[in-house]
């Protein structure tokens, strides 16, 4: 068994989700947030058989996007002043873990 851990934009979660839910899957989200950006984003939770890992990354690669986004980036002068212009940067679609379970018991 394994499992998968994705952590996928905010606007894309509730896709991935029903997604995976409406192909039997059984999942976990979670509400999270980048350390880079400091915004919301969503992890997934999903135990599944090995034999069904594709299946799972399948769903998870066709419903998350990639997306540009920018963040304030500041600069000081040495002087006393400080600059800030936006940066562009590409954020997703997915970041995928995927995991050995040892053990999995439902009590
Ligand atoms: P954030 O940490 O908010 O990062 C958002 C995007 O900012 C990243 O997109 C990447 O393009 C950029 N970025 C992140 N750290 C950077 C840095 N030190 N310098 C320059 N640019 C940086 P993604 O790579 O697609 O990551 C999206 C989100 O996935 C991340 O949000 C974070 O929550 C998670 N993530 C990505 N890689 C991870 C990892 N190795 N371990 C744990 N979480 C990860």
């Amino acid at each position: 068994m394994k499992m998968v851990m994705a952590i996928i934009n905010a606007d894309d979660a509730q896709t991935v989700v029903s997604n995976l839910t409406k192909s039997g899957f059984s999942v976990t989200k979670l509400a999270t947030t980048g350390g880079f950006l400091k915004t919301g984003n969503t992890t997934v939770l999903v135990g599944v058989e090995d034999d069904k890992l594709d299946d799972v990354l399948a769903i998870i690669n066709k419903h998350s996007h990639s997306r540009k986004q920018l963040v304030p980036a500041t600069s000081e002068f040495g002087i006393g002043m400080i600059h800030t212009v936006p940066v562009e940067v590409s954020v997703g679609g997915a970041t995928i873990f995927v995991m050995d379970v040892e053990r999995f018991e439902k009590i």
